[in-house]
């Protein structure tokens, strides 16, 4: 039994499944930084920043999802926050990238909130932005979100909404976050059905509102999006919208970029640029898509899409230091065990950091002058083709963490023990969920 009481991943456990692997890795690490050596670049350096790269998972995301179809649950699934929070220390404990979790609230409403910040603290983690939801209703609410919430028509409906994201606010106090992530389906879905600018407007009135609640050290961060649930507008439907609502909000509000959030092609590294320059990149959500807004695992669709992104926020931290957004991995766990998915995603978002600290910024910058378009991408792809597993391998390990934390996780019987001690939720088994 490698389960102890609080339900985690044994320390022991790891560094038995470590040991018959340190070998190849010490090696294979030792090749690399011969390799990266040629080049001028200390694999050591680049290990230690690998260490301190983290991305928060989603308290939602320890359960498997669906689409508007069905779901089909997994074995073992968390019922409650405690056992979500200690599925994400699990994830953490192997993979030693994600160190915080996002709550969704109401969804993962404490009863207690100290209780759950010292039961997290226990486990190594901590709470990061908070996420508000006025995109449904709930029971026994006063009024609907059918047709929008901070930009609803109706002021009784806005003014629950906003009474809603300062309660999340005065819950996030209580458990030591500092930001308040704000992403509302309002909308329409025929043209003419609602007016694009009043509409807007009275959005901008109950952002300026939830702002004003905020304490001085806390961010605002708005999520757009282009469609869904609205099919033919969406108040906050791209960069701009977002880009002027924070900009008239205040500071601390600033945009949040979700890589499913865009028309099929757009260039959202360029986005990302566009949003730094001028001060409003806040944070970032994780994952891939195919078609829309899929919700796959990070990096499991076009891997080089990420790596461009981390170009990008990598330029952006070498110019300024304080730059510090809010990582987080959004992603729906559909046909894999969530714990796998969110180990392995969190690591290919990690490696597409390491690769971007690779690209030879002063190489790229004498193309970028010289109009050398061909070396210029060039450059960019020597650095995104290195394989640099064995750095995130080394990371992991130093850390306390697995050198192949999928299949430490699978031998550590982890989900067999949950399984028999967390029956399936039959009322959560049918309808799908986004
Ligand atoms: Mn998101």
């Amino acid at each position: 039994m490698t389960i102890t009481s609080k339900q985690t991943i044994d320390a022991q456990h790891i560094a038995d499944h470590n040991s018959p692997l340190s070998r190849s890795l010490e090696s294979d690490y030792q090749a690399l930084g011969e390799r990266l050596a040629r080049d001028g670049t200390d694999i050591e350096q680049l290990t230690a920043q690998a260490s301190t790269f983290s991305v928060a998972l989603p308290s939602w995301g320890l359960g498997t999802g669906g689409t508007r179809f069905a779901r089909f649950p997994g074995q073992g699934e968390p019922r409650n926050i405690y056992e979500k929070v200690a599925d994400c220390a699990v994830v953490q404990h192997l993979g030693r990238a994600t160190p915080s979790v996002s709550l969704h609230i109401p969804w993962d409403t404490p009863s207690d909130p100290s209780e759950l910040l010292a039961y997290t603290n226990d486990l190594g983690l901590s709470f990061d932005a908070m996420n508000s939801n006025t995109f449904q209703d709930q029971k026994d609410q006063a009024h609907s979100y059918k047709y929008g919430s901070l930009a609803h028509s109706e002021s009784a409906m806005r003014e629950q909404a906003v009474a809603h994201n300062i309660e999340v606010i005065e819950l996030g106090k209580k458990l030591g976050s500092k930001a308040l992530t704000v992403w509302v389906g309002d909308g329409s879905n025929f043209p003419g059905q609602q007016h694009f600018a009043n509409a807007f407007s009275r959005y901008l009135d109950c952002t300026a509102e939830i702002y004003s609640a905020m304490p001085d050290d806390w961010s605002m961060l708005l999520e757009h999006k282009i469609f869904e649930p609205a099919f033919y507008s969406t108040v906050i439907q791209d960069w701009g919208s977002s880009y002027l609502a924070a900009t008239q909000t205040g500071e601390r509000c600033k945009c949040l970029v979700d890589l499913g959030h865009h028309a099929p092609n757009v260039n959202i590294e360029m986005i990302v640029s566009r949003l730094s320059q001028f001060g409003k990149l806040g944070g970032f959500h994780f994952n891939d898509s195919k078609y829309g807004d899929d919700d796959l695992d990070s990096g499991s669709i076009n891997p080089y899409q990420l790596f461009l992104v981390f170009n990008e926020l990598v330029d952006i931290q070498n110019t300024n230091s304080s730059f510090s957004p809010f990582y987080m991995l959004d992603q729906s766990h559909n046909v894999t065990d969530p714990i796998e998915s969110l180990i392995y995603s969190a690591a290919e978002v990690q490696r597409s950091f390491v690769k971007a600290l690779l690209v030879n910024r002063q190489k790229l910058s004498g193309y970028q002058q010289g109009n050398d378009a061909m070396m210029a991408q060039a450059t960019l792809k020597s650095a995104y083709n290195l394989d640099v597993e064995p750095i995130l391998q080394m990371a992991r390990m130093r850390s306390g963490g697995a050198i192949d934390p999928i299949q430490s996780y699978r031998a550590s019987g982890y989900r067999e023990v949950c399984a028999a001690q967390r029956p399936v939720d039959a009322s959560r088994s049918g309808s799908g969920i986004v």
